[in-house]
């Protein structure tokens, strides 16, 4: 397939709620859509999922419009490709800047989706018909917002709640949440605000609320702490920052630093690098789930695939719509089904169709390469 031309959409999809977090408010998000065409008119989409600051990890959107137009575009256009590893071979001279290389390395899995005639679930290896959901919940600013907001994200559903937390905002919650709801699936995400030295104590005393995972206590780089705080305490600790690339994982499950892996196909710059974290991860025996960069369809129709492969064992993040957004630019929409799963297409294409009016709504600025 020769890439003949490529189309980069900057959107922003109105917000209907903010996403509090250990490392800051994600209230306003601009993404982009990265469009590839081919040759032959064959039209693929992805999603570089990037947060307007570089609060989560390096990137933001700017950094990501900036590497895909002057980088990564100029590397494939007019070039043909047999395969996503090609492809990425294209433009693997380009050092980190993951969420960018994500984006336009979906787009060319959804060409490969349509050029085969197979599903993303079958090009991915994926195995279920369909996948568990859980729903975060943001720090709040009292116990009883919050408890509200559990008792909602029940009865919508969610199979498993994760909870924010941060220094002042962990203890407290998580008791009230199991005292009044002792034996659902509660996890903890700390988006890294914790220390070893400080809070390793208090990271410990979490274990009495049998929660299924820790998520990224302490810093992105830090393996060390890491190991020694698993080391110290019942709970598998789960890696989401840390985790970058397969030799991140490769890592962390050679110094014991975590018992499960969040995989997050934006995070680690694309299918091909979670596709080789899931195998690893598999064959020493660590658990992985897919977790969410709030994506619009496009975005969630990619981890929806990828999370339906064997060793996705823990609920994903995957709210439908309306959870965060007020409107998205796929049809049909995504929809959490009574038993809180949802169903994972496997037609060739995405599964989802991009809305083109929508798409044009939404877009705040277009670059064309
Ligand atoms: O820690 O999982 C996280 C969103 C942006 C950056 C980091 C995280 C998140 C989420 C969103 O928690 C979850 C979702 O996409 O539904
Ligand atoms: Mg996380």
């Amino acid at each position: 397939m020769k890439i003949a031309h490529i189309e980069i959409f900057e959107v922003a999809l109105p917000m209907s709620r903010a996403l509090k977090t250990g490392f800051g408010n994600i209230s306003n998000k601009h993404e982009l859509i990265v469009k590839l065409i081919t040759e032959d008119g064959l039209v693929g989409y992805g999603e570089s999922a990037s947060l307007d600051e570089p609060i989560y990890n390096p990137e933001t959107t700017e950094s990501c419009k900036l590497i895909l137009t002057e980088y990564i575009a100029p590397a494939v256009i007019g070039k043909s490709f047999e395969t996503a590893e090609e492809f990425r071979e294209a433009y693997a001279h380009v050092v980190g800047n993951h969420i960018a290389k994500a984006g336009i390395e979906c787009a060319f899995w959804h060409l490969m989706s349509q050029h085969d005639g197979r599903s993303l679930k079958s090009l991915f290896g994926g195995v279920k018909t369909e996948i568990a959901v859980g729903e975060g919940v943001s720090i709040k600013a009292s116990l009883t917002e919050l408890l509200d907001d559990v008792q909602q994200n029940l009865d919508r559903g969610f199979r498993r709640i994760k909870v924010k937390i941060k220094p002042g905002w962990d203890v407290e919650p998580l008791q009230a949440i199991r005292d009044r709801w002792p034996d659902i699936e509660l996890s903890a995400d700390a988006n890294a605000a914790y220390r070893f030295e400080t809070h390793a104590k208090l990271l410990q005393s979490l274990d009495r609320f049998s929660l299924s995972m820790l998520e990224q206590p302490l810093d992105f780089d830090d393996f060390v702490d890491h190991a020694a705080l698993q080391d110290s305490m019942k709970t598998p600790i789960c890696l989401d920052e840390s985790i970058q690339s397969l030799n991140d994982a490769r890592t962390a499950i050679t110094l014991g630093s975590c018992q499960v892996i969040n995989i997050k196909p934006s995070r680690v710059g694309g299918i091909v690098e979670a596709l080789k974290i899931h195998d690893y991860s598999a064959a020493h025996g660590v658990s992985v789930w897919c977790g969410g960069m709030l994506e619009t369809g496009v975005g969630r129709a990619f981890n929806l695939a990828l999370a339906s492969k064997s060793n996705f064992r823990h609920p994903a993040d995957m709210s439908p719509l309306k959870s965060f957004y007020k409107d998205d630019i796929t049809d049909p929409p995504l929809m959490l089904k009574s038993n809180g799963c949802m169903d994972v297409p496997d037609e060739p294409g995405m599964g989802f169709r991009v809305n083109d009016n929508k798409l044009q709504k939404y877009t705040v600025n277009k670059i064309v390469i």
